[in-house]
């Protein structure tokens, strides 16, 4: 089994290069955000207290997401691995998903972190906002969601640079730039 964390700010690309990674390597998508909003669409309890959080910038509450990802990953007992898109999010989120993949005798093998520069984070979401139809999607929540991750996300990076577990990508070039760039990490475990 292989399990990979694709990792960086808000609109550095994570759900667009997860997308190419599970086509091409087969690895089971866990998006938080996608299952997040998933709730929110079908007015779910959770959905409906999962949207107070996301339209203003703000992280959902750690216990609501670390109940998600438990189940989900069950779903798939013979996936190949799992590539986690936009979560751990906060340590105690990773710590959470260590234990889970700990429980079924495997664990995180890399975090590919995507660097992208602040200016063409904004850009790219507010470009996005046109289309997607996303109530977080407008300059003044980007900015929270750009703070918040600063705040709470970025140390997850840290936590697994301990146990060398991180790459840092170039994340500013085209899809398919970034791409080839992801690529190459991930042959080195799985071919
Ligand atoms: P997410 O759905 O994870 O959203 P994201 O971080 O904004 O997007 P991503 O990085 O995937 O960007 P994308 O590929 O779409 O989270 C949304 C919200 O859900 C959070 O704010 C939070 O409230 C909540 N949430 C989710 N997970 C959580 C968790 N674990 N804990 C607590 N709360 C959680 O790319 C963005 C745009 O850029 C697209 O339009 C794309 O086409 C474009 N783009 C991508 N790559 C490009 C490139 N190379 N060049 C040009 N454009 C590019």
């Amino acid at each position: 089994m292989f399990n990979l964390i694709l990792f960086g700010p808000p609109g550095s690309g994570k759900g667009t290069q997860s997308s190419n990674i599970v086509s091409t390597f087969q690895l089971q998508h866990i998006s938080t955000g996608d299952l997040l909003r998933d709730e929110v669409s079908r007015q779910t309890p959770l959905g409906v207290e999962a949207r107070k959080y996301m339209d203003q910038g703000l992280l959902v509450p750690d216990e609501v997401v670390i109940g998600m990802i438990s189940s989900k990953i069950d779903e798939t007992p013979n996936a190949r691995g799992f590539i986690f898109d936009g979560f751990p999010r906060t340590k105690a989120q990773a710590e959470a998903l260590d234990k889970l993949l700990e429980f079924k005798n495997t664990q995180i093998h890399l975090l590919l972190s995507l660097q992208v520069p602040e200016e063409e984070l904004t850009r790219r979401m507010l470009g996005r906002a046109a289309t997607s139809g996303r109530s977080d999607d407008n300059e003044e929540v980007i900015t929270k969601r750009i703070k918040e991750y600063h705040a709470k996300t970025a140390p997850v990076e840290n936590y697994y640079d301990q146990f060398g577990k991180v790459e840092r990508i170039k994340g500013d070039g085209t899809i398919d730039d970034t791409f080839k760039l992801l690529g190459k990490e991930i042959e080195k475990y799985l071919l």
